[in-house]
Parts: structure tokens; C-alpha cells; sequence
């Protein structure tokens, strides 16, 4: 009996506070509800998580390990583990931002996760790297994207109206992500309208008001023309009221 107590204690594993487990990005950066959606994070020490909890729903741990550094990149800040996790949220989940809480031995990490319909999300498709495949898209819905390899670009196309004031907003680096969002607004000639680079942060940010009615296509790449799977990002226009 006093040698199983001796046993039990020698292997009950020490909480190390430098070893504390770090979710710096979580792709796709939106769940969608009532539908089964593969979640990755990445970050530090995540390969060392035992539990993972979205709000009150505890998540299944599919895979957790290494993962690749991209080159010219600080492992410390972009993170080198990553977690995949398998969720399934009811359709009538409450939409709006979600605490992801991460557990190790080593202690907890919080990210907030943006939760929503898929009727209020489109997600980006390749191929869409020229003016001919650009990917058309809708004012006031998110779209949900990635630049998934090195100087790969996305671009979109929308219709818009001569006088209609509109923002054009990118949430990435804001998130974690290791995209440094870059935005053109072409015009439907292939001429540059404007830019936006680093207003929110490294996050791009447009604000105009069009001066004809046409199509137009925005352009979204990484400042670096890097790219990779967690090198996501939100990409949204509003009419400004
Ligand atoms: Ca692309
Ligand atoms: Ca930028």
C-alpha cells in the first residue's frame, strides 16, 4: 500500500509554468454552427494539451504535434504545435463570440472564436488568382479565406454602385494569424482604384465611396508574399450607413 502512495507520487507530472500552453491562431477563424468543422490550432505547447473546451462543449483532440516554421519566422511568435480538433455545434447555437480554452498540465490558454451561421459566411474557393476566376462575392457577408502558399493571392469580385459609400475590412493578424494582409481595389478595367496595407494593426482597412456603377474586384495578399495553412483571414465590405 505505502509502495503504490510512493509510486503514484514519483510519477504525477510537474506543472512547468514555462511550458504553459500559448493558442496563438485558430483556422478557420469562424466556426460555422450545425454543421462538423475540423479546427486547428495553432500555437506553443500545444502538443502537450490533454482538454479543450468551446465555451461549455468540451472538443475531440484529433491530432496533436509539431508543425513547420515558416523560414524567416520566429517560433516564439507564430508558434511551432499545432492541435486539430473535430466540433460540432447545434444549429440553434448562440451565434457571437466563444472563449476556446486549451488545458495541460502546464496550465490554460484562452482564444476567443467567432461563431456563426453558414448563411452569413462565404468561403473562399480556389482557383481565384486572376481577374478571369476571380471569386464573386456579396456586400455585408464575411468571407472566410486563406493564402495557402507562398505569393498566392485571392481575389473576389463585387458589384458596386456609382455614390455607395462602402468599408472594406480584413481581420487577420488582429487574430493571431500569420498573414500580414495586404488589399487592391481594381476597377472593372484592371485599374488600381486605391490600397491598404497596415491601418487596424498589420490589418488593412478601405473606406470609399465608388464613383460608378460597375464591377470590381478586390485583391488580397501577404505584404512578404508568404502564405501557408494558417496564413487565414476574415475579409469583409459593409455599406456605410
Ligand atoms: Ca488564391
Ligand atoms: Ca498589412
Amino acid at each position: 500500500m505505502v509502495l503504490m502512495l510512493l509510486t503514484a507520487v514519483t510519477f504525477a507530472q510537474e506543472a512547468k509554468p514555462d511550458k504553459q500552453p500559448k493558442i496563438i491562431v485558430a483556422t478557420p477563424l469562424v466556426v460555422t454552427v450545425g454543421t462538423p468543422v475540423k479546427l486547428t490550432l495553432r500555437g506553443l505547447f500545444l502538443d502537450e494539451i490533454t482538454e479543450v473546451k468551446l465555451g461549455e462543449t468540451k472538443l475531440e483532440i484529433a491530432s496533436k504535434g509539431k508543425t513547420a516554421v515558416p523560414q524567416n519566422y520566429d517560433a516564439k511568435r507564430v508558434g511551432d504545435t499545432q492541435a486539430e480538433l473535430s466540433i460540432s455545434l447545434p444549429p440553434e447555437t448562440a451565434t457571437g463570440m466563444l472563449k476556446l480554452v486549451a488545458t495541460s498540465p502546464h496550465g490554460t490558454s484562452q482564444y476567443d472564436i467567432a461563431v456563426a451561421r453558414p448563411d452569413e459566411l462565404i468561403v473562399e474557393k480556389e482557383p481565384n488568382d486572376g481577374f478571369k476566376t476571380a471569386q464573386p462575392i456579396v456586400i455585408g457577408k464575411t468571407i472566410v479565406g486563406t493564402i495557402h502558399d507562398p505569393r498566392n493571392v485571392d481575389l473576389f469580385s463585387f458589384e458596386g454602385m456609382a455614390g455607395e459609400k462602402l468599408t472594406i475590412r480584413v481581420q487577420a493578424a488582429q487574430l493571431g494569424s500569420l498573414l500580414d494582409p495586404f488589399l487592391t481595389l481594381y476597377d472593372e478595367n484592371g485599374q488600381i482604384v486605391t490600397g491598404s496595407d497596415d491601418v487596424d494593426g498589420r490589418d488593412p482597412r478601405l473606406e470609399i465611396e465608388l464613383k460608378k456603377t460597375a464591377r470590381y474586384y478586390v485583391l488580397l495578399q501577404d505584404a512578404n508574399d508568404s502564405g501557408g495553412p494558417h496564413f487565414c483571414y476574415l475579409l469583409k465590405i459593409d455599406r456605410k450607413s
